[in-house]
């Protein structure tokens, strides 16, 4: 991939890409090799504004247009991405840390197929009727739905394509124009995709890409008077900061926030594949999805023996160059998220926690010895009520956490103010049904983690986030249905 593609990240507003109208720029960081990759358009509010124009514009033709003429748009869209999936893994990979090989199996294919998910959706999305038989009266109560309008979608740096798609996807596909923003620290991909709009036709004005930080660029979106809905992937008190932005003008607001996810392994569990699923489910991407399994319960009868596995395990990764094929773990996706999660690591030993292996600082030879670079960390003996169990550091750190009996085990899952996802590793089918029903989460995988169908709901309780994404929630977020109740004679007067 030719990296003068990426050097400069620009705004694209109207089918252009363009600079910021003060021409003021942010650098971005290579974060393998803590280098610069080159200049960011600084987006602020008057570029903000400038896309809401243009959005204004397109909004009429493109609510307006058929389901399959979004849908076709979708799909060409998803089309340019597949056709150019090895240049895009390269980008992301470049941009994030992550290792090039899952950005091309996972971050890439995935942005594709939410582009053609929501097109599907759109095709196949049905209105609701009703026949109503009052004394008197025959009706017909039909729930017509419009687009709200133009949507701002606000997504983060750890899933950047991949998360950007799945919120400007169901936008589009119901029938509203996009004023859209990735993160800051991970705009390349967002930019790179403004280039396959041009160059599939997409209308412009229907997708508006503005860059920049979240303060200047992305406050500027959710205050925007045009702007009536606001979908928002990140932290979570970024998403309290965004709430009480919205709240005044009563703006629709979808929040996939925080976690801080359990995976419980019972002592029937398949030990094996317990064992590669925490570990997957820990050290995934470093660690940096908001679905990872931080906390690993474990019933104490099995403790010692999966401990001591997972500390194999996770010895076994490869740590380095996110652009070698074999790297299983890059950097993670900035120098201040490192220092983040290293004094996570620093409050888990002053609070009493064995660190059995890994929170090192990782030096690879040649182009990434500067990097933001982690070994992989499990640790053990820390209280459930401990920051590190409490908190999300949202990188390569797991902790074990030990219960004796089924209802501990679900009150420790349930003792932290997160609630997204969890993970239960058991045999027995009536312990799976009984311990998930009580899990307080919007997903829990048995005896899996992370396989994902699109048409299913997700998302978050407590202070993991507001609504849901997926299938028709997703479309429904972007829609204002109206119920128009019909009266007509049964009988004719003729
Ligand atoms: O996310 P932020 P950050 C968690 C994780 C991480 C923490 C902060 O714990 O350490 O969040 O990460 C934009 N108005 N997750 O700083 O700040 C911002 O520009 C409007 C979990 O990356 O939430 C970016 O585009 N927009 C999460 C997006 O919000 C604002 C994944 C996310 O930024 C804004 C990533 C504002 N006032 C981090 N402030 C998950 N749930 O997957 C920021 N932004």
């Amino acid at each position: 991939m030719d990296r003068s593609t990426i050097s400069e990240v620009l705004h694209y507003i109207d089918g252009e890409r363009v600079p910021s109208l003060d021409g003021e720029t942010l650098e971005n960081i290579e974060p393998a090799t803590g280098k610069s990759l080159g200049s960011i358009a600084a987006g602020k509010s008057s570029d903000v504004d400038r896309a809401v124009e243009a959005a204004s514009r397109a909004a009429q033709s493109w609510a307006e247009s058929p389901p399959e003429v979004r849908g076709y748009h979708l799909e060409k869209l998803a089309q340019g991405i597949e056709n150019r999936i090895e240049d895009l893994a390269m980008a992301e990979s470049i941009d994030n840390g992550k290792p090039v090989s899952v950005a091309r199996s996972l971050d890439i294919p995935r942005a594709a197929a939410n582009l053609r998910f929501f097109a599907g959706a759109a095709r196949y999305q049905h209105e609701d009727a009703f026949r109503t038989r009052l004394p008197g009266d025959q009706l017909w109560n039909v729930s017509v739905t419009r687009p709200i309008g133009i949507s701002g979608c606000i997504s983060p740096w750890n899933l950047p394509l991949y998360l950007f798609t799945w919120k400007i996807a169901p936008a589009l596909a119901a029938g509203c124009t996009v004023v859209g923003k990735p993160s800051e620290v991970t705009p390349v991909t967002a930019d790179l995709l403004g280039r396959i709009a041009s160059e599939t036709g997409f209308p412009p004005g229907v997708l508006n890409i503005i860059q920049g930080s979240g303060p200047d660029a992305g406050s500027p979106i959710v205050e925007h008077p045009q702007i009536p809905a606001i979908s928002f992937t990140g932290g979570t008190s970024t998403g309290a900061v965004i709430a009480s932005q919205a709240a005044p003008s009563f703006k629709k607001t979808l929040l996939e926030l925080g976690g801080k996810n359990p995976t419980l392994v019972f002592d029937d569990a398949n030990f094996d594949s317990a064992v590669e699923g925490a570990f997957r489910a820990a050290f995934s991407n470093q660690g940096q999805i908001c679905l990872c399994g931080s906390r690993i319960l474990v019933h104490s009868s099995i403790a010692d023996r999966f401990t001591e596995r997972l500390v194999e395990r996770t010895r076994e990764m490869t740590i380095g160059d996110p652009l070698e094929n074999n790297t299983m773990m890059g950097s993670l996706v900035s120098s201040s998220h490192l220092e983040k999660v290293e004094a996570c690591l620093v409050a888990a030993k002053n609070d009493g926690g064995e660190i059995l292996t890994g929170g090192k600082r990782i030096q690879p030879e040649g182009r990434c010895k500067d990097g933001f670079f982690l070994s992989p960390a499990v640790i053990r003996g820390l209280d459930s009520k401990s920051a590190t169990n409490q908190d999300e550091i949202f990188g390569p750190v797991a902790s074990i956490i030990t219960f004796d009996d089924e209802e501990e085990a679900i009150q420790i899952a349930n003792g932290v103010r997160y609630g997204l996802a969890a993970s239960v590793w058991t045999e027995n089918l009536d312990r799976a049904i009984r311990v998930s029903e009580k899990i307080e989460a919007g997903t829990v995988w048995v005896n899996c983690w992370m396989k994902r169908d699109l048409r299913t709901v997700f998302g978050g309780v407590k202070d993991s986030g507001l609504g849901r994404e997926g299938g028709t929630d997703s479309l429904r977020f972007f829609q204002e249905p109206t119920n128009v109740c019909i009266r007509f004679e049964s009988n004719s007067k003729e």
